[in-house]
């Protein structure tokens, strides 16, 4: 079972190189903690970016969320990513047709693919977006998760939604890497995917709107899964954004250490 490996043993059995690339990351910088940094300025993407960038393995961005971006503000993350050993996980949630989805994929104002490791998709249209997706991302050595469920009251990616999209990224798991998903699916022999897990917080249980938090260990130990994502935990009103990554971090990778020596 992946759940009881390492995430070194485990990156050594990808043969995506971004994939591998990021579970090394993760082992060399004891980080399963993915900050997402959802403020509309670049000045406040950057500086947050640089104070959590000692504690994270992934950097989650919504780019069309920033009211002033440019490609300097592309440059400036990736130079932060190189200074703090990060990836970055451009979280755009494609949902269309493949053709539609390799031009916004690769092209417009933030030609994605030109810079984030990694983005995410959701099944609705079908395998056609995957096919898309791929087209413009494999050759780029980029990797790609799957919306298989999602953290919100109400969603409607379970049950048999779930289970197709789990078999479309058996299908091309050259590029489809892991999953968005609240828990690990049971596996089938040669799988070993990275799954990540929104909706995580220390402190609060729900925003209101629909967004539901789980405790890190939670998540990790009991769910199994590898990757915990936290947004308004780290970086809400009167937190230390640092201070806060490092007790994620640590929350993070203690439920991950208590996994694999179980
Ligand atoms: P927060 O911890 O502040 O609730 O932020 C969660 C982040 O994860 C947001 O960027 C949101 O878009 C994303 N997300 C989510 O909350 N639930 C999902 O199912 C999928 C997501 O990408």
């Amino acid at each position: 079972m992946s759940a009881s490996k390492t995430y070194l043993e485990r990156s050594k059995l990808h043969a995506n190189p971004t994939a591998k690339a990021f579970l090394e990351l993760m082992e060399r910088k004891k980080s399963n903690l993915s900050v997402a940094v959802d403020v509309t300025s670049k000045a406040a993407l950057l500086d947050l970016a640089d104070k959590v960038g000692p504690y994270i393995c992934l950097l989650k961005t919504h780019i069309d969320v920033v009211d002033d971006f440019d490609m300097d503000l592309v440059e400036k993350l990736t130079a932060l990513a190189k200074k703090h050993d990060f990836m970055i996980f451009e979280d755009r949630k494609f949902a269309d047709i493949g053709n539609t989805v390799k031009l916004q994929y690769s092209s417009g104002v933030y030609k994605i693919a030109s810079w984030a490791d990694i983005t995410n998709a959701h099944m609705v249209p079908g395998e056609g977006i995957i096919q898309g997706l791929r087209e413009v991302g494999k050759p780029l050595n980029r990797a790609m998760l799957l919306l298989a469920e999602m953290s919100s009251a109400g969603t409607l990616a379970k049950g048999d939604y779930t289970e197709h999209t789990v078999e479309m990224a058996r299908k091309y798991s050259d590029f489809v890497v892991g999953f968005i998903a609240m828990q690990r699916y049971a596996e089938k022999e040669g799988d070993n995917f990275i799954y990540m897990t929104p909706g995580v917080g220390l402190d609060q249980k729900s925003d209101g709107m629909g967004q539901q938090w789980k405790h890190p260990r939670e998540v990790i130990l009991d769910r199994g899964s590898d990757v915990i994502i936290v947004g308004r935990g780290v970086y809400g009103a009167g937190r230390d954004p640092a201070a806060e990554a490092k007790r994620y971090q640590e929350a993070g990778w203690d439920a991950y250490l208590e996994r694999v020596h179980q």
